[in-house]
């Protein structure tokens, strides 16, 4: 069984196996949680980062895909960065943000990660709004866990993240 459980906080100063990072196909670093990671975890996670671009994703980490590195100076064994979509209110993409939150639970169960934290994807700088954004991850969370996963927690920076993820945790499944 994985355990669902919210905090509201910084996902950076979370302990647990493995952070979730909201990166782009760059995977060079950005704003909002990605820009936390790297300044709080240091240079190791980029220089991780920069092997992965020139080994496996040259043109880029697609949209919905996750891969992991190093946790750097975080106190956290990994992070795993996923790319969330850009809201485009014309277009349904909620199988991509979706595979955003499968993705990563994949990698973590490669890994043998029991703990897991997710900040909201695609809500902030990406602009998904967030009530739906909170139903599609609880929703993907609830059928994709398991395995070594015995813990998902959903870090929310803000009030408004909290209670998106609280109503949509509290819906029937
Ligand atoms: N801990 C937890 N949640 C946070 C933190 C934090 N330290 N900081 C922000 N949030 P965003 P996106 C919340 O913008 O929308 C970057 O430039 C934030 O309030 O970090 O997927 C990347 O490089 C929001 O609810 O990610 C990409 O270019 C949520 O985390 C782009 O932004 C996600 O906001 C990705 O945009």
């Amino acid at each position: 069984m994985t355990a669902i459980t919210l905090v509201r906080g910084d996902i950076t100063e979370q302990h647990v196996d493995a952070i979730v990072n909201a990166a782009n196909s760059s995977l060079l670093g950005g704003g909002g949680v990605d820009g936390a990671i790297h300044r709080k975890g240091g240079p190791a996670i980029l220089a991780d980062c920069r092997r992965l671009r020139a080994s496996q994703y040259g043109k880029g980490l697609p949209t919905g895909r996750a891969v992991a590195t190093t946790a750097g100076e975080l106190d956290a064994r990994w992070v795993i960065h996923t790319v969330g979509p850009v809201w485009q209110p014309d277009q349904d993409q909620s199988g991509l943000l979706a595979s955003c939150y499968r993705e990563s639970l994949r990698v973590a169960r490669e890994l043998g990660a029991a703990t897991v934290a997710f900040p909201a994807i695609s809500t902030g700088i990406f602009r998904w709004p967030l009530d739906d954004g909170a139903r599609i991850a609880v929703r993907t969370v609830r059928e994709e866990a398991g395995g070594s996963v015995t813990e998902v927690r959903f870090v929310l920076f803000d009030e408004a993240a909290y209670e998106a993820f609280e109503t949509a945790l509290a819906a029937a499944p």
